[in-house]
């Protein structure tokens, strides 16, 4: 495995899980802004913009890529929540980490996003119950998944690119 790529190793659902864990999930949501403003303190323009890995994306369209998945999660969530199985939609992520906001708007102004976009998900996430996480959506791309699924995979693409932005900090003496 490529441990520059998967830092905190790739994504593992958890099938069987427990109101504890789900909280604990809901927790490191919530955190993920604040931990991401705390990964990118300091850095200069000229930092922000060195790709994390040869061919990689850049600190800041990690960032700005972080808030564009967290929007589409948050729509996926609601639309699971109030449809029956709907389909999610897919984006390109590549495609968007290319348009010109990725290179133009300031990195704060995704992680203030994260923080608005978070404070109303997580409202909804600690009303939630287990019925409620046992819902579902299709994913083009994986398949069928629950909500109890994508929480977990929220919180693991949160902490997966901060340690992406924090071993590159490391590997460079930043
Ligand atoms: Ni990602």
């Amino acid at each position: 495995m490529d441990e520059i790529r998967y830092p905190i190793g790739e994504f593992r659902a958890i099938t069987e899980v427990t109101q504890e864990q789900r909280d604990a999930w809901i927790r490191a949501i919530e955190e993920m802004s604040s931990e991401l403003r705390l990964s990118v303190e300091g850095l200069t323009l000229e930092q922000l913009s060195q790709p994390y890995r040869s061919g990689g994306w850049t600190v800041q369209q990690i960032v700005h890529h972080m808030a564009d998945n967290d929007m589409n999660s948050y729509i996926r969530f609601k639309r699971a929540l109030t449809e029956e199985q709907p389909t999610a939609c897919t984006y390109r992520q590549d495609g968007w980490a290319n348009l010109a906001d990725y290179v133009e708007t300031p990195i704060e102004t995704s992680i203030t996003l994260m923080e608005c976009l978070h404070s109303r998900f997580v409202t909804i996430l600690r009303q939630l119950t287990p019925s409620d996480f046992a819902r579902k959506f299709t994913s083009p791309a994986v398949g069928e998944m629950t909500l109890d699924v994508a929480l977990q995979r929220y919180a693991w693409h949160g902490q997966h690119h901060i340690a992406q932005i924090v071993t590159l900090r490391e590997r460079m003496g930043w």
